[in-house]
């Protein structure tokens, strides 16, 4: 609640000020109180970078115009013929910057299952770089062993980065397990309130601080005042709703399992995900990101499913306090080969959903009826 806010030094205020300033007066040339340029630094925007880095328990954090933004900042410190090792699966946006952007300017993406060592090892080379890790993943739900990739990379040239955005640093502290730089969409529930778009990036290297300030400042993917003040306020209620959305996530998951027409759950905190000991070793919680397939996985369920739902929301996006619907095969994956998207699980019948913070009661009837309609 408290991350990296100061009462402001001018007149006391509790909330940080929002600065709607692009410019600061010097008194001669070069003289100032820290602050020239907006698209360089702005008070609000560096209140937030602080509370960011210490969320995450980081020395530094960098605010981006959206999460793809602060992935594409992060990419850039790669040259032509460097390589990236990502997990397969992986927010359809992501997939779409590496391989339709980062790919034509020489970088070479593996996309491979990292909870397989083997696979993992066997595209591990000396032009490696980066390890992409989302977990848990969007949409299946799957869990990389954050230490275990760090410490098979350690004392080579090559970061790893984690996606945080389904665990939140309240759930998962990446950087605690051995990962260089952690990644947010901070659109999702950083913000918490499906207001603003934003990215983010935590890390403790002090040469590689310098370099991804240097891009933000070159490249100017920026975050403005009102938005960093949104996220600031978001924040304070982040371990109160990481519960909610936790609380709300087993009791939902607990329903939709012995549901007569549900096939599948996916959710690490089920004793059946394969990935549930990672989980519970790297994680404190297990969310309200939740995907399911009804019997028969087929479109027509799946659509009338989404369509028939009232209190949930038919929307992209994910992590605000009210829930939402997806289905990743048409809205958030729609960018990724459907030979792709299909051969880590995301097919025609899977559907994603948010959980908010609204009474679970609701939710569960609310999902029982439109189950009722398929
Ligand atoms: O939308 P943006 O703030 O640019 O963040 C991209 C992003 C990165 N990583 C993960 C894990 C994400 O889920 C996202 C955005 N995802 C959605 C919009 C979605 O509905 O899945």
């Amino acid at each position: 609640m408290h991350a990296g806010v100061e009462p402001c030094e001018a007149t006391g205020a509790i909330m940080t000020p929002i600065y709607q300033t692009s410019t600061y007066v010097q008194d001669g040339v070069g003289n100032h109180k820290g602050y020239e340029y907006s698209r360089t630094l702005n008070p609000t925007r560096h209140a937030l970078e602080k509370a960011l880095a210490e969320l995450e328990g980081a020395k530094y954090g960098l605010a981006f115009a959206s999460g793809l933004a602060a992935m594409d900042n992060l990419i850039k410190i790669l040259k032509p013929g460097d390589e990236v090792i990502s997990t397969d699966d992986l927010y359809g946006g992501s997939y779409r910057l590496f391989t339709t952007v980062f790919a034509n300017y020489g970088i070479k993406f593996h996309f491979v299952d990292l909870t397989d060592s083997d696979a993992f090892i066997s595209v591990l080379n000396e032009n490696t770089k980066l390890v992409w890790i989302e977990t848990p993943t969007n949409p299946m739900m799957k869990i990389t062993d954050i230490k275990a990739v760090s410490e098979s990379v350690s004392g080579n040239d090559v970061l790893v980065c984690v996606d945080n955005t389904f665990a939140t640093p309240m759930l998962q502290q990446p950087l605690n397990e051995g990962a260089d730089v952690v990644m947010h969409s901070a659109t999702k529930y950083l913000g918490g309130h499906s207001d603003i778009v934003m990215g983010c990036l935590m890390l403790n290297n002090d040469a590689l601080d310098e370099k991804l300030r240097t891009l933000q400042n070159s490249c100017g993917a920026i975050v403005g005042p009102m938005d960093s003040f949104l996220v600031l306020r978001g924040i304070k209620t982040l371990h109160l709703r990481m519960i909610r959305h936790s609380e709300n996530g087993k009791a939902v998951v607990d329903y939709l399992s012995s549901h007569p027409k549900v096939e599948k759950v996916y959710w690490p905190g089920l004793e059946s995900h394969p990935g549930h000991e990672i989980a519970k070793n790297q994680m404190t919680g297990f969310g309200g990101m939740i995907s399911f397939i009804i019997k028969g996985n087929n479109i027509e369920n799946a659509y009338k499913f989404v369509e028939s739902l009232e209190i949930f929301t038919l929307a992209e996006s994910l992590g605000g306090v009210e829930s939402l619907v997806g289905h990743p095969a048409t809205m958030t994956h729609a960018s990724i080969p459907k030979e792709v998207r299909e051969k880590v699980g995301v097919t025609d019948g899977l559907i994603r959903l948010s959980l908010g913070v609204e009474d679970v009661e609701d939710l569960i009837e609310d999902l029982s009826s439109a189950l009722e309609k398929v």
